[in-house]
């Protein structure tokens, strides 16, 4: 407790040094990268969203707060990273056009390498054509895709029509995830599977492709 709170608060006031050096002094007390993670961090992020939707934050409060969460994540990736030797796959990710929310989609590209598979990651606001330049090019077995945003999901279920439309469907499994969407949005848009946090993200893509 001691050790989380200065990290969820300097989160919330998207303060990156402090971020740092909090999450620094935790992982130095032996703390658990996923307690740090789930215990602090994502919880501060949720209440920016929040704070942001009582109208207290606006963008630019919700993008320090992001850059500081950002900040952290970078030191525990090692803890979460830790590759095995055998690749698992290869894994285009990216977030969908129109959004640029990418912390989630960085966990579950940290999580996923951090499980051996090959990632190659596309950054946020990616068009389907470029989602299928990069499977065509790397011949991934595996499409992931992160929206944030209720109106960039249905560019979820455009990817996977250019997908199929660049005759890719048959040769790469598809899994959406993010806030809004739920299973029942992956079964209706064709998706191969859907995961609501990272860590079953990497049991999902460890059954679509193992
Ligand atoms: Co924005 N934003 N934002 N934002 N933002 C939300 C998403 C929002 C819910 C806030 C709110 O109103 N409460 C709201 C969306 C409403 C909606 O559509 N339903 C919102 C809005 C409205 C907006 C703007 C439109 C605001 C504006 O301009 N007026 C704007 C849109 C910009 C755009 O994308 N075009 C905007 C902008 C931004 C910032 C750029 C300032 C910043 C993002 C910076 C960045 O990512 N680099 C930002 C932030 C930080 C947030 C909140 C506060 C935090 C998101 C986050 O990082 N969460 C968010 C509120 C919230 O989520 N409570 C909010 C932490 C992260 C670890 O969780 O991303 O959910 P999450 O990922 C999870 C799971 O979802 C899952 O695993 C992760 C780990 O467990 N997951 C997957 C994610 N992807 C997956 C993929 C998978 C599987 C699992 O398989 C492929």
């Amino acid at each position: 407790e001691a050790l989380l709170s200065p990290i969820y608060q300097a989160i919330l006031e998207g303060n990156q040094s402090a971020a740092r050096e909090a999450v620094q002094r935790a992982l130095e007390a032996s703390l658990e990268a996923e307690v740090i993670l789930k215990q602090a961090m994502m919880p501060a992020m949720q209440e920016v969203g929040r704070l942001f939707e009582e109208g207290e934050y606006f963008v630019p409060e919700m993008l320090v707060a992001a850059r500081a969460m950002q900040a952290g994540m970078n030191l525990l990736k090692p803890r979460l990273v830790q590759a095995e030797v055998t690749s698992s796959g290869k894994v285009v990710a990216g977030t969908v056009k129109g959004d640029l929310h990418d912390i989630g989609k960085n966990l579950v590209c940290m999580m996923l390498e951090g499980a051996a598979f090959e990632i190659i990651d596309l950054g946020t606001d990616v068009p389907p054509e470029k989602f299928v330049e990069a499977v065509e090019s790397s011949g991934a077995q595996l499409v992931a895709l992160s929206a944030l945003l209720t109106t960039t999901m249905p560019h979820m279920k455009q990817t996977i029509e250019a997908l199929q439309q660049a005759g890719l469907r048959q040769q790469v499994k598809v899994m959406v995830g993010g806030a809004p969407v739920t299973e029942t949005f992956a079964r209706q848009i064709g998706a191969d599977g859907y995961a609501p946090d990272a860590s079953r993200a990497v049991a999902l893509a460890k059954s679509l492709v193992g």
